[in-house]
């Protein structure tokens, strides 16, 4: 274990900047700054939790190469758990790199990602679920999807571990005092079914639950835009993202590849996806271009179904509503600026499912705010979450309860089936290791690296 060594990094994103800040953590962080840090007033306490102004000088002592304020923070109350020191510099990477090779000639080694979050949970300081809410509220993309992740690393997380652990713990003591007296006194005593597990299994199921609400706020809703060429698949791409993302012409099968970008609906990330018009392929490139198209709308969460309503229906639009298996459907009818040509009743048979209909303009924006919102309330309609909750959002943290569940339901049935209490204490048992997978608890090694390896550099 590299724990001993003093680490060193740059926190703050690579680039110019106002302020940049260097990090550094470890038994020597203190010393180090002493060697570093030359104080603008000569009776320095270098209290902990304290911010100094002065000099930051070569190791050598003979050069200064900025003016900073430092704070030195007194192990165990720092962010790792152990002596930290930060520099708070200029941010010009120069500078940067200037003081990081110093650090390293003072005896520093340069931190690899999520060393400084590595330390911090085994000293105790977070748990695993906490240092993986960390990452994701860096890297989220939504205000909902922060404040998610900061209730995590508040605890929302590990305090509902904790309580699941609780209830398994109290159902086990009363299993295995099942076992102790049947080998003592009666044999074949069936045990009760402590009401622990049954609790226990419905809270394992709303947590379970949280995470595909969660989900919307962190990863974002997959929407693809289809429909026959020259309908105004590209035009709707870019009014939504007020960005001219996508080729417009009026020449059907202008766009052959998938055009991506991201908008935020009320606080989600949305994900749009400008596809080929679908029609019999004319080439190759169309016909790839079409392969994809079908492909994607399998997995989306949202299908943008357009048809030109200043156009009569064709074939193409009929097999496009037909073929659609996606069950989450939204049909916008486009160039409503323009007069109609059929009536919205024509189609209300093509559906293979219900999907809501609705009349827009991608050329002049009109309607786009309802589409918008219907795409946000059809994937947020059966959630209501609120980020104080305990929720999961890591794909770790599902497929870790998920197994717990399973310990929990399999206890309980050999419980009613009348199984010998052995096997129910070592499914609870098992739910319990499960439960530790989560919070780091009980893991292994090579997990762990891979997940602290996912992590920036300097975090
Ligand atoms: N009047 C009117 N014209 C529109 C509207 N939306 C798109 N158009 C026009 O329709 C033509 C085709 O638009 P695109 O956005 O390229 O259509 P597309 O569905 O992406 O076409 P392909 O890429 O060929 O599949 C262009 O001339 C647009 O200006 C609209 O709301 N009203
Ligand atoms: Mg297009």
């Amino acid at each position: 274990m590299l724990l001993q060594d003093t680490i060193t990094a740059i926190a703050t994103p690579f680039g110019t900047a106002g302020v940049g800040i260097i990090r550094v953590s470890g038994t020597k962080a203190f010393e180090i700054a002493r060697c570093i840090f030359q104080p603008a007033h000569a009776n320095c306490p270098w209290e902990t939790h304290h911010l100094y102004h002065g000099d930051i000088i070569s190791a050598d002592g003979k050069t200064i190469l900025d003016e900073a304020l430092v704070s030195f923070m007194k192990q165990p109350h720092s962010f790792t758990g152990e002596d930290v020191l930060e520099i708070n510099c200029h941010g010009n990477p120069l500078i940067m790199k200037a003081i990081l090779t110093e650090l390293v000639v003072l005896g520093c080694r340069l931190a690899g990602p999520g060393e400084f979050s590595e330390r911090a949970f085994f000293n105790n300081r977070i748990d695993l679920s906490q240092a993986e809410a960390l990452a994701s509220m860096i890297a989220a993309k939504s205000a909902k999807a922060c404040a998610i992740g900061l209730a995590q690393l508040k605890g929302s997380l590990t305090k509902e571990i904790d309580n699941l652990r609780t209830l398994l713990i109290d159902a086990l003591a009363m299993i295995e005092a099942t076992i102790d007296f049947t080998d003592d006194v009666a044999e074949g005593v069936i045990p009760q079914l402590p009401p622990q597990i049954a609790l226990a299994a419905q809270r394992l199921q709303s947590l379970l639950a949280s995470y595909r609400a969660a989900k919307i706020y962190t990863e974002g809703i997959n929407v693809v835009i289809t429909g026959k060429p020259n309908v105004g698949k590209s035009s709707l791409l870019n009014t939504l993202t007020g960005k001219k993302k996508a080729i417009v012409t009026d020449i059907p099968g202008t766009t052959r590849d998938l055009i991506t970008d991201m908008i935020n609906i009320r606080g989600v990330p949305v994900n749009l996806v400008d596809t080929a018009g679908i029609r019999e392929p004319k080439d190759a490139i169309e016909k790839e271009g079409i392969k994809l198209v079908w492909e994607n709308l399998a997995n989306a969460d949202v299908v943008i179904i357009l048809l030109d309503g200043s156009k009569p229906l064709t074939v193409e639009d009929k097999e496009i509503l037909q073929k659609n298996k996606n069950g989450n459907i939204l049909i916008a009818i486009n160039k409503t600026d323009l007069p109609p040509a059929w009536e919205t009743r024509t189609i209300a048979g093509l559906l293979p499912q219900e999907g809501k209909i609705l009349n827009i303009s991608a050329k002049f924006g009109t309607g786009l705010e309802e589409l918008k919102n219907i795409i946000v309330d059809s994937c947020l309609s059966v959630i209501s979450i609120d980020a104080g909750d305990a929720m999961i959002t890591n794909m770790r943290h599902k497929m870790a309860l998920e197994k717990a569940l399973t310990n929990i339901l399999t206890a309980k049935n050999n419980i009613l089936n009348g199984m010998s209490p052995e096997f129910t204490a070592f499914d609870l048992r098992e739910a319990l290791d499960n439960l530790d997978e989560i919070t780091g608890r009980k893991i292994n090694d090579e997990i762990l690296d891979k997940i602290f390896s996912s992590f920036c550099i300097g975090k």
